[in-house]
């Protein structure tokens, strides 16, 4: 038989019973604070209750990827989103930053079994980000937050299946 685990339709996700971690990069905290209020709610349209959800502050989207393994070994979260702001016209060192934190970000949910979501906005200019953390559903934090839900319910539902 063939099983096909697949949640098509993002609106009707639920995720009340899930408890997500948010790591939030401080540099360039104009954007870094839409994209969090954009995760926040990406995850209430999926029925995340706010008391379920821990938000930890770190310097930079370099410090980001220890914050996030961190969080995903206390087996305390379903799924873990990271938000960040890496803007290449105000950094030498722009792929140094963005390239070890999506490298950090991708070896940490392999690692734990814990997904996590890459809401690190990596971009040329500062109307770049300030285009990708608007009110809208495009905001990459919202964005993050509804694919943390999706990677959570998919996660359980393959364990799960695996047990039964
Ligand atoms: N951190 C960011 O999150 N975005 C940036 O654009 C950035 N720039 O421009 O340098 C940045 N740098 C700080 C870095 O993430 C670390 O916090 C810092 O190097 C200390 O380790």
């Amino acid at each position: 038989m063939t099983r096909i685990h697949s949640l098509q339709n993002p609106s009707s996700f639920d995720g009340s019973l899930l408890s997500v971690g948010i790591v939030c990069g401080r540099f360039n905290d104009h954007i870094t604070t839409a994209l969090l209020a954009g995760a926040q709610r990406g995850l209430e349209r999926c029925q995340v209750s706010a008391e379920n959800i821990d938000v930890v502050w770190v310097p930079g989207a370099f410090e980001v990827p220890l914050a996030a393994i961190t969080m995903a070994r206390t087996g305390n979260y379903d799924a873990i989103i990271t938000l960040g702001a890496v803007i290449r016209g105000e950094t030498a060192h722009f792929d140094f930053v963005a390239g070890e934190c999506a490298r950090g970000i991708q070896n940490a949910q392999l690692e734990t079994g814990v997904p996590i979501m890459f809401g690190v906005l990596t971009v040329d200019t500062n109307q770049q980000a300030l285009d990708r953390s608007g009110p809208g559903h495009d905001n990459k934090g919202d964005e993050a937050a509804v694919g943390a839900v999706e990677m959570a319910l998919l996660t359980q539902q393959i364990n799960e299946s695996a047990d039964a």
